[in-house]
Protein backbone atom coordinates (compact mmCIF):
# COMPACT_ATOMS: atom_id res chain seq x y z
CA UNK A 1 0.00 0.00 0.00
CA UNK A 2 1.32 3.49 -0.94
CA UNK A 3 1.67 6.07 1.80
CA UNK A 4 -0.83 8.78 2.52
CA UNK A 5 -0.36 12.21 2.89
CA UNK A 6 -2.37 14.30 5.12
CA UNK A 7 -3.13 17.75 5.51
CA UNK A 8 -4.28 19.22 8.83
CA UNK A 9 -5.33 23.17 9.34
CA UNK A 10 -5.89 23.58 13.34
CA UNK A 11 -2.68 20.80 13.83
CA UNK A 12 -1.69 23.14 16.99
CA UNK A 13 -4.96 22.69 18.87
CA UNK A 14 -6.69 19.92 20.73
CA UNK A 15 -7.81 18.09 17.82
CA UNK A 16 -4.61 18.44 15.62
CA UNK A 17 -2.69 17.43 17.79
CA UNK A 18 -4.68 13.79 18.57
CA UNK A 19 -5.47 13.48 14.92
CA UNK A 20 -1.31 14.22 13.62
CA UNK A 21 -0.75 11.15 16.30
CA UNK A 22 -3.46 9.02 14.69
CA UNK A 23 -1.96 9.32 11.96
CA UNK A 24 1.78 9.26 12.07
CA UNK A 25 0.91 6.02 13.88
CA UNK A 26 -0.91 4.73 10.77
CA UNK A 27 2.21 5.67 8.86
CA UNK A 28 1.24 8.96 7.23
CA UNK A 29 3.05 11.47 6.29
CA UNK A 30 1.16 14.31 8.26
CA UNK A 31 1.63 18.53 7.17
CA UNK A 32 0.23 21.09 9.25
CA UNK A 33 -0.86 24.67 9.05
CA UNK A 34 0.91 26.44 11.80
CA UNK A 35 -0.26 30.38 12.40
CA UNK A 36 2.32 32.92 12.81
CA UNK A 37 2.58 33.88 16.69
CA UNK A 38 4.77 36.59 18.48
CA UNK A 39 5.61 33.35 20.85
CA UNK A 40 5.79 29.64 20.38
CA UNK A 41 2.26 28.09 19.89
CA UNK A 42 3.02 24.05 18.94
CA UNK A 43 3.18 22.95 22.48
CA UNK A 44 0.45 20.25 21.86
CA UNK A 45 2.81 18.76 18.98
CA UNK A 46 6.52 19.25 20.44
CA UNK A 47 6.03 15.92 21.25
CA UNK A 48 5.51 14.91 17.92
CA UNK A 49 8.27 17.02 16.32
CA UNK A 50 10.36 15.97 13.67
CA UNK A 51 13.95 17.46 12.42
CA UNK A 52 13.52 18.50 8.93
CA UNK A 53 16.81 19.01 8.21
CA UNK A 54 16.64 14.81 8.85
CA UNK A 55 15.62 13.15 5.63
CA UNK A 56 12.38 11.49 5.75
CA UNK A 57 10.71 13.15 8.58
CA UNK A 58 7.16 12.29 8.47
CA UNK A 59 5.74 15.73 10.09
CA UNK A 60 6.10 19.34 8.67
CA UNK A 61 4.62 22.30 10.08
CA UNK A 62 3.71 25.34 7.61
CA UNK A 63 2.93 28.87 8.04
CA UNK A 64 -0.11 29.46 6.87
CA UNK A 65 -3.41 31.01 8.13
CA UNK A 66 -6.81 30.46 7.13
CA UNK A 67 -7.67 33.77 5.90
CA UNK A 68 -5.42 33.59 3.36
CA UNK A 69 -6.07 32.15 -0.13
CA UNK A 70 -2.95 32.29 -1.93
CA UNK A 71 -0.95 30.67 0.96
CA UNK A 72 -3.97 27.91 1.31
CA UNK A 73 -3.79 27.09 -2.35
CA UNK A 74 0.63 26.97 -2.38
CA UNK A 75 0.66 24.77 1.01
CA UNK A 76 -2.33 22.29 -0.99
CA UNK A 77 -0.13 22.65 -4.18
CA UNK A 78 2.87 21.77 -2.17
CA UNK A 79 1.24 18.64 -0.57
CA UNK A 80 -0.94 17.01 -2.77
CA UNK A 81 -3.01 15.59 0.04
CA UNK A 82 -4.83 12.39 0.00
CA UNK A 83 -6.82 13.54 2.83
CA UNK A 84 -7.39 17.32 4.13
CA UNK A 85 -8.88 17.51 7.91
CA UNK A 86 -9.91 21.34 8.26
CA UNK A 87 -9.92 21.27 11.96
CA UNK A 88 -8.88 25.00 12.30
CA UNK A 89 -10.95 27.03 13.40
CA UNK A 90 -11.70 30.47 16.42
CA UNK A 91 -13.52 27.96 18.41
CA UNK A 92 -14.41 29.27 21.29
CA UNK A 93 -18.70 30.39 21.00
CA UNK A 94 -18.20 32.81 23.42
CA UNK A 95 -15.58 34.85 22.02
CA UNK A 96 -17.54 34.02 18.78
CA UNK A 97 -19.77 36.98 20.03
CA UNK A 98 -17.12 39.27 20.56
CA UNK A 99 -15.08 38.95 17.15
CA UNK A 100 -18.00 37.74 14.72
CA UNK A 101 -16.28 39.20 11.97
CA UNK A 102 -13.48 37.40 12.15
CA UNK A 103 -14.97 33.90 13.15
CA UNK A 104 -17.10 34.08 9.60
CA UNK A 105 -14.13 35.02 8.05
CA UNK A 106 -11.74 32.01 9.03
CA UNK A 107 -14.83 29.30 10.03
CA UNK A 108 -16.79 29.88 7.05
CA UNK A 109 -14.64 31.34 4.52
CA UNK A 110 -11.98 29.78 5.69
CA UNK A 111 -14.00 26.36 4.67
CA UNK A 112 -14.94 28.02 0.94
CA UNK A 113 -10.80 29.00 0.39
CA UNK A 114 -9.74 25.23 1.10
CA UNK A 115 -12.57 23.66 -0.68
CA UNK A 116 -11.65 26.18 -3.34
CA UNK A 117 -8.20 25.15 -3.49
CA UNK A 118 -9.14 22.09 -4.09
CA UNK A 119 -10.80 22.62 -6.53
CA UNK A 120 -8.67 25.00 -8.42
CA UNK A 121 -5.67 22.67 -8.33
CA UNK A 122 -7.47 20.00 -10.26
CA UNK A 123 -7.09 17.77 -7.11
CA UNK A 124 -10.94 16.87 -6.55
CA UNK A 125 -10.75 13.12 -7.60
CA UNK A 126 -7.32 12.97 -5.46
CA UNK A 127 -8.02 14.74 -1.89
CA UNK A 128 -10.77 13.84 0.51
CA UNK A 129 -11.98 16.46 3.01
CA UNK A 130 -12.93 16.70 6.23
CA UNK A 131 -14.98 19.11 8.06
CA UNK A 132 -14.72 19.78 11.43
CA UNK A 133 -18.51 20.49 12.19
CA UNK A 134 -20.84 20.85 15.22
CA UNK A 135 -23.50 20.25 17.58
CA UNK A 136 -23.63 23.82 17.53
CA UNK A 137 -25.60 24.20 14.46
CA UNK A 138 -28.48 22.32 16.51
CA UNK A 139 -28.73 25.48 18.74
CA UNK A 140 -32.15 26.10 20.04
CA UNK A 141 -33.10 22.37 19.65
CA UNK A 142 -35.70 21.46 17.25
CA UNK A 143 -35.96 17.51 18.45
CA UNK A 144 -33.72 15.48 21.29
CA UNK A 145 -31.86 13.66 20.46
CA UNK A 146 -29.98 15.52 17.38
CA UNK A 147 -29.32 13.33 14.89
CA UNK A 148 -28.26 14.23 10.92
CA UNK A 149 -31.93 15.04 10.13
CA UNK A 150 -32.56 17.34 12.98
CA UNK A 151 -32.59 20.72 11.13
CA UNK A 152 -30.31 23.64 12.69
CA UNK A 153 -30.78 27.01 14.62
CA UNK A 154 -27.56 28.26 14.71
CA UNK A 155 -27.47 30.19 18.39
CA UNK A 156 -24.15 32.15 17.75
CA UNK A 157 -21.51 34.05 15.55
CA UNK A 158 -19.46 30.77 15.31
CA UNK A 159 -22.78 28.52 14.90
CA UNK A 160 -23.84 30.63 11.74
CA UNK A 161 -20.05 30.14 10.40
CA UNK A 162 -20.19 26.89 10.95
CA UNK A 163 -23.67 26.35 9.33
CA UNK A 164 -21.94 28.24 6.38
CA UNK A 165 -19.47 25.67 6.78
CA UNK A 166 -21.28 23.02 6.72
CA UNK A 167 -23.42 23.56 3.63
CA UNK A 168 -20.70 24.70 1.34
CA UNK A 169 -19.36 21.16 2.04
CA UNK A 170 -22.40 19.43 1.20
CA UNK A 171 -22.53 21.49 -1.73
CA UNK A 172 -18.58 20.85 -3.07
CA UNK A 173 -19.59 17.40 -2.60
CA UNK A 174 -23.05 17.32 -4.78
CA UNK A 175 -21.50 20.06 -7.32
CA UNK A 176 -18.00 18.52 -8.20
CA UNK A 177 -17.89 15.23 -6.79
CA UNK A 178 -15.84 15.68 -4.30
CA UNK A 179 -15.22 13.45 -1.39
CA UNK A 180 -16.32 15.60 1.22
CA UNK A 181 -17.62 14.87 4.35
CA UNK A 182 -18.93 16.68 7.83
CA UNK A 183 -18.70 15.19 11.08
CA UNK A 184 -20.90 17.07 13.34
CA UNK A 185 -19.10 16.60 16.18
CA UNK A 186 -20.39 17.18 19.84
CA UNK A 187 -18.27 18.34 22.79
CA UNK A 188 -14.86 16.37 23.21
CA UNK A 189 -12.52 17.48 25.70
CA UNK A 190 -9.05 16.19 27.47
CA UNK A 191 -6.08 17.51 29.31
CA UNK A 192 -5.75 19.37 25.90
CA UNK A 193 -8.55 21.09 25.84
CA UNK A 194 -8.18 24.80 25.49
CA UNK A 195 -8.14 26.48 29.45
CA UNK A 196 -11.18 28.65 29.04
CA UNK A 197 -13.74 26.24 27.67
CA UNK A 198 -15.95 25.30 30.17
CA UNK A 199 -14.50 21.34 31.15
CA UNK A 200 -10.91 22.47 31.83
CA UNK A 201 -11.43 25.67 33.19
CA UNK A 202 -13.18 23.48 36.10
CA UNK A 203 -10.05 20.67 36.17
CA UNK A 204 -7.52 23.49 35.73
CA UNK A 205 -9.62 25.69 38.24
CA UNK A 206 -10.47 23.57 40.90
CA UNK A 207 -6.61 21.76 40.98
CA UNK A 208 -5.46 25.17 41.68
CA UNK A 209 -8.42 25.44 44.39
CA UNK A 210 -7.33 22.92 46.15
CA UNK A 211 -3.00 23.40 45.82
CA UNK A 212 -3.76 27.19 47.49
CA UNK A 213 -3.12 28.94 44.06
CA UNK A 214 -6.46 30.03 43.43
CA UNK A 215 -9.74 31.23 45.79
CA UNK A 216 -12.79 30.59 43.98
CA UNK A 217 -14.21 29.96 40.69
CA UNK A 218 -16.43 32.66 38.43
CA UNK A 219 -18.74 30.34 36.22
CA UNK A 220 -21.62 31.39 33.82
CA UNK A 221 -24.75 28.96 32.94
CA UNK A 222 -23.81 25.96 35.36
CA UNK A 223 -27.42 24.14 34.49
CA UNK A 224 -26.32 23.87 30.77
CA UNK A 225 -26.57 20.31 29.73
CA UNK A 226 -23.54 18.55 26.90
CA UNK A 227 -22.85 15.50 25.53
CA UNK A 228 -19.17 15.12 26.13
CA UNK A 229 -16.73 12.62 24.52
CA UNK A 230 -12.51 12.32 24.59
CA UNK A 231 -10.78 14.07 21.73
CA UNK A 232 -9.19 10.70 21.12
CA UNK A 233 -12.34 8.87 20.59
CA UNK A 234 -13.56 11.53 18.25
CA UNK A 235 -10.42 12.33 15.82
CA UNK A 236 -10.69 8.23 15.54
CA UNK A 237 -14.05 8.88 13.92
CA UNK A 238 -12.74 11.98 11.76
CA UNK A 239 -10.27 9.62 9.96
CA UNK A 240 -13.09 6.60 9.84
CA UNK A 241 -14.97 9.20 8.12
CA UNK A 242 -12.63 9.44 4.88
CA UNK A 243 -11.89 5.65 4.21
CA UNK A 244 -15.78 4.63 3.24
CA UNK A 245 -16.81 3.94 -0.45
CA UNK A 246 -18.53 6.89 -0.59
CA UNK A 247 -18.93 10.64 1.19
CA UNK A 248 -21.51 11.24 3.80
CA UNK A 249 -22.11 12.88 6.88
CA UNK A 250 -22.49 11.92 10.44
CA UNK A 251 -23.13 13.13 13.76
CA UNK A 252 -20.65 12.15 16.29
CA UNK A 253 -21.23 11.64 20.42
CA UNK A 254 -21.92 9.85 22.80
CA UNK A 255 -25.73 9.84 23.64
CA UNK A 256 -25.27 10.55 27.32
CA UNK A 257 -25.60 14.05 28.58
CA UNK A 258 -24.80 15.70 32.02
CA UNK A 259 -24.82 19.17 33.07
CA UNK A 260 -22.11 21.73 34.09
CA UNK A 261 -22.79 21.15 37.73
CA UNK A 262 -22.30 17.74 37.92
CA UNK A 263 -19.09 17.88 35.96
CA UNK A 264 -17.76 20.52 38.87
CA UNK A 265 -19.19 18.08 41.57
CA UNK A 266 -17.31 15.02 39.81
CA UNK A 267 -14.34 17.25 39.51
CA UNK A 268 -14.27 18.35 43.41
CA UNK A 269 -15.14 14.76 44.48
CA UNK A 270 -11.93 13.83 42.47
CA UNK A 271 -9.97 16.36 44.11
CA UNK A 272 -11.30 15.00 48.03
CA UNK A 273 -13.88 17.50 48.25
CA UNK A 274 -17.87 18.14 48.15
CA UNK A 275 -19.71 21.37 46.70
CA UNK A 276 -22.54 21.76 49.12
CA UNK A 277 -24.73 24.55 46.84
CA UNK A 278 -26.73 27.47 48.54
CA UNK A 279 -29.03 30.32 46.84
CA UNK A 280 -29.96 30.85 43.70
CA UNK A 281 -29.60 32.19 40.04
CA UNK A 282 -26.47 34.82 40.09
CA UNK A 283 -26.82 34.39 43.80
CA UNK A 284 -25.87 30.75 44.12
CA UNK A 285 -22.61 29.92 46.04
CA UNK A 286 -20.80 26.30 46.08
CA UNK A 287 -18.90 25.79 49.33
CA UNK A 288 -16.35 23.23 49.66
CA UNK A 289 -17.04 20.59 52.28
CA UNK A 290 -13.96 19.10 52.99
CA UNK A 291 -13.66 15.68 55.40
CA UNK A 292 -12.42 17.17 58.71
CA UNK A 293 -12.04 20.69 58.01
CA UNK A 294 -13.94 23.27 60.40
CA UNK A 295 -14.84 25.86 57.40
CA UNK A 296 -16.85 25.87 54.45
CA UNK A 297 -14.95 28.07 51.60
CA UNK A 298 -16.75 29.41 48.55
CA UNK A 299 -15.10 28.20 45.72
CA UNK A 300 -17.52 28.32 43.00
CA UNK A 301 -19.10 31.75 42.15
CA UNK A 302 -21.68 33.05 38.96
CA UNK A 303 -20.56 35.71 37.21
CA UNK A 304 -22.86 36.81 34.63
CA UNK A 305 -19.91 38.26 32.30
CA UNK A 306 -20.07 34.36 31.19
CA UNK A 307 -23.65 34.80 30.22
CA UNK A 308 -24.14 34.59 26.62
CA UNK A 309 -26.16 36.21 24.36
CA UNK A 310 -28.02 33.83 23.42
CA UNK A 311 -27.06 30.34 25.10
CA UNK A 312 -27.35 27.00 24.23
CA UNK A 313 -29.28 24.84 26.76
CA UNK A 314 -29.03 22.15 25.81
CA UNK A 315 -27.46 19.30 23.52
CA UNK A 316 -27.74 15.36 23.23
CA UNK A 317 -26.20 13.85 19.90
CA UNK A 318 -27.43 10.59 18.38
CA UNK A 319 -24.97 8.87 16.98
CA UNK A 320 -26.76 5.45 15.62
CA UNK A 321 -25.48 6.29 12.32
CA UNK A 322 -21.76 6.07 13.16
CA UNK A 323 -22.37 3.19 15.00
CA UNK A 324 -24.49 1.03 12.14
CA UNK A 325 -22.43 2.48 9.14
CA UNK A 326 -18.90 3.04 10.75
CA UNK A 327 -18.64 0.78 12.99
CA UNK A 328 -17.55 3.53 15.52
CA UNK A 329 -18.57 3.11 19.66
CA UNK A 330 -17.16 5.75 21.58
CA UNK A 331 -14.56 4.23 24.22
CA UNK A 332 -13.76 6.30 26.91
CA UNK A 333 -16.97 7.67 29.23
CA UNK A 334 -16.95 11.54 30.50
CA UNK A 335 -16.42 10.53 33.89
CA UNK A 336 -13.15 8.91 33.03
CA UNK A 337 -12.60 11.79 30.74
CA UNK A 338 -12.88 13.77 33.53
CA UNK A 339 -10.51 12.03 35.99
CA UNK A 340 -8.00 11.93 33.49
CA UNK A 341 -8.45 16.17 33.01
CA UNK A 342 -8.10 16.13 36.60
CA UNK A 343 -5.10 13.62 37.66
CA UNK A 344 -3.32 15.96 34.44
CA UNK A 345 -4.25 19.49 36.41
CA UNK A 346 -3.33 18.50 39.48
CA UNK A 347 -0.06 17.55 38.41
CA UNK A 348 0.39 20.85 37.48
CA UNK A 349 -1.12 22.78 40.12
CA UNK A 350 1.38 21.00 42.31
CA UNK A 351 4.21 22.02 40.16
CA UNK A 352 3.06 25.54 40.42
CA UNK A 353 2.59 25.70 44.34
CA UNK A 354 6.11 23.67 44.69
CA UNK A 355 7.65 26.71 42.56
CA UNK A 356 5.58 29.12 44.77
CA UNK A 357 6.34 27.75 48.24
CA UNK A 358 10.47 27.81 46.99
CA UNK A 359 9.56 31.75 46.39
CA UNK A 360 9.17 32.03 42.68
CA UNK A 361 6.65 34.14 41.01
CA UNK A 362 3.60 32.28 39.90
CA UNK A 363 1.48 33.15 37.32
CA UNK A 364 -1.69 31.03 36.86
CA UNK A 365 -3.25 33.08 34.25
CA UNK A 366 -7.43 33.06 35.55
CA UNK A 367 -10.69 33.03 32.94
P1 LIG B 1 -8.94 24.39 19.25
O1 LIG B 1 -9.45 25.74 19.56
O2 LIG B 1 -8.21 23.61 20.29
O3 LIG B 1 -7.96 24.49 17.97
C1 LIG B 1 -8.25 25.35 16.90
C2 LIG B 1 -7.08 25.33 15.94
O4 LIG B 1 -7.36 26.26 14.88
C3 LIG B 1 -5.76 25.80 16.56
O5 LIG B 1 -4.71 25.07 16.00
C4 LIG B 1 -5.68 27.26 16.13
O6 LIG B 1 -4.37 27.77 16.08
C5 LIG B 1 -6.26 27.12 14.72
N1 LIG B 1 -6.69 28.40 14.17
C6 LIG B 1 -7.41 29.37 14.75
N2 LIG B 1 -7.57 30.41 13.91
C7 LIG B 1 -6.93 30.07 12.77
C8 LIG B 1 -6.70 30.74 11.55
N3 LIG B 1 -7.15 31.99 11.33
N4 LIG B 1 -5.99 30.11 10.57
C9 LIG B 1 -5.50 28.86 10.80
N5 LIG B 1 -5.67 28.18 11.94
C10 LIG B 1 -6.38 28.79 12.92
O7 LIG B 1 -10.18 23.54 18.69
P2 LIG B 1 -10.47 21.96 18.79
O8 LIG B 1 -9.25 21.23 18.49
O9 LIG B 1 -11.22 21.70 20.04
O10 LIG B 1 -11.53 21.78 17.61
C11 LIG B 1 -11.10 21.46 16.29
C12 LIG B 1 -12.20 21.86 15.31
O11 LIG B 1 -13.39 21.15 15.62
C13 LIG B 1 -12.58 23.33 15.32
O12 LIG B 1 -12.92 23.68 14.00
C14 LIG B 1 -13.82 23.39 16.20
O13 LIG B 1 -14.63 24.48 15.84
C15 LIG B 1 -14.45 22.06 15.84
N6 LIG B 1 -15.27 21.46 16.87
C16 LIG B 1 -14.74 21.22 18.11
C17 LIG B 1 -15.48 20.56 19.06
C18 LIG B 1 -14.96 20.30 20.43
O14 LIG B 1 -15.77 19.99 21.32
N7 LIG B 1 -13.65 20.36 20.66
C19 LIG B 1 -16.85 20.07 18.76
C20 LIG B 1 -17.29 20.37 17.42
C21 LIG B 1 -16.51 21.01 16.52
P3 LIG B 1 -3.65 28.35 17.42
O15 LIG B 1 -3.17 27.14 18.19
O16 LIG B 1 -2.56 29.18 16.86
O17 LIG B 1 -4.69 29.13 18.17
P1 LIG C 1 -19.38 25.11 23.87
O1 LIG C 1 -18.27 24.80 24.96
O2 LIG C 1 -19.85 26.51 23.91
O3 LIG C 1 -20.41 24.03 24.00
O4 LIG C 1 -18.55 24.93 22.52
P2 LIG C 1 -17.89 25.51 26.33
O5 LIG C 1 -17.09 24.52 27.08
O6 LIG C 1 -17.29 26.86 26.13
O7 LIG C 1 -19.32 25.74 27.05
C1 LIG C 1 -20.16 24.66 27.38
C2 LIG C 1 -21.33 25.17 28.22
O8 LIG C 1 -20.83 25.57 29.50
C3 LIG C 1 -21.42 26.83 29.83
N1 LIG C 1 -20.58 27.55 30.79
C4 LIG C 1 -19.35 28.04 30.54
N2 LIG C 1 -18.57 27.96 29.45
C5 LIG C 1 -17.34 28.55 29.51
N3 LIG C 1 -16.52 28.47 28.46
N4 LIG C 1 -16.90 29.20 30.64
C6 LIG C 1 -17.68 29.30 31.77
O9 LIG C 1 -17.28 29.88 32.75
C7 LIG C 1 -18.96 28.68 31.73
N5 LIG C 1 -19.94 28.54 32.64
C8 LIG C 1 -20.92 27.85 32.06
C9 LIG C 1 -21.57 27.53 28.49
O10 LIG C 1 -22.48 28.63 28.58
C10 LIG C 1 -22.04 26.38 27.62
O11 LIG C 1 -23.43 26.21 27.74
C11 LIG C 1 -17.61 23.88 22.36
C12 LIG C 1 -16.51 24.37 21.43
O12 LIG C 1 -15.48 23.40 21.41
C13 LIG C 1 -17.03 24.56 20.02
O13 LIG C 1 -15.94 24.81 19.13
C14 LIG C 1 -17.74 23.27 19.58
O14 LIG C 1 -18.26 23.45 18.29
C15 LIG C 1 -18.83 22.90 20.56
O15 LIG C 1 -18.24 22.73 21.85
C16 LIG C 1 -19.52 21.60 20.20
Amino acid sequence: MTQKTALITGITGQDGSYLAEFLLEKGYIVHGIKRRASSFNTQRVDHIYQDPHVNNAHFKLHYGDLSDTSNLVRIVQETQPDEIYNLGAQSHVAVSFESPEYTADVDGMGTLRILEAIRILGLEKKTRYYQASTSELYGLVQETPQRETTPFYPRSPYAVAKLYAYWITVNYREAYGMYACNGIMFNHESPRRGETFVTRKITRGLANISQGLEDCLFMGNIDALRDWGHAKDYVRMQWMMLQQDKPDDFVIATGVQYSVRSFLEWTATALGMQIRWEGSGVEEVGYAVVPGASREAAIVRIDPRYFRPTEVETLLGDPTKAKQKLGWVPEITAQEMCAEMVAHDLVEAKKHALLKQNGYSVNVCIE
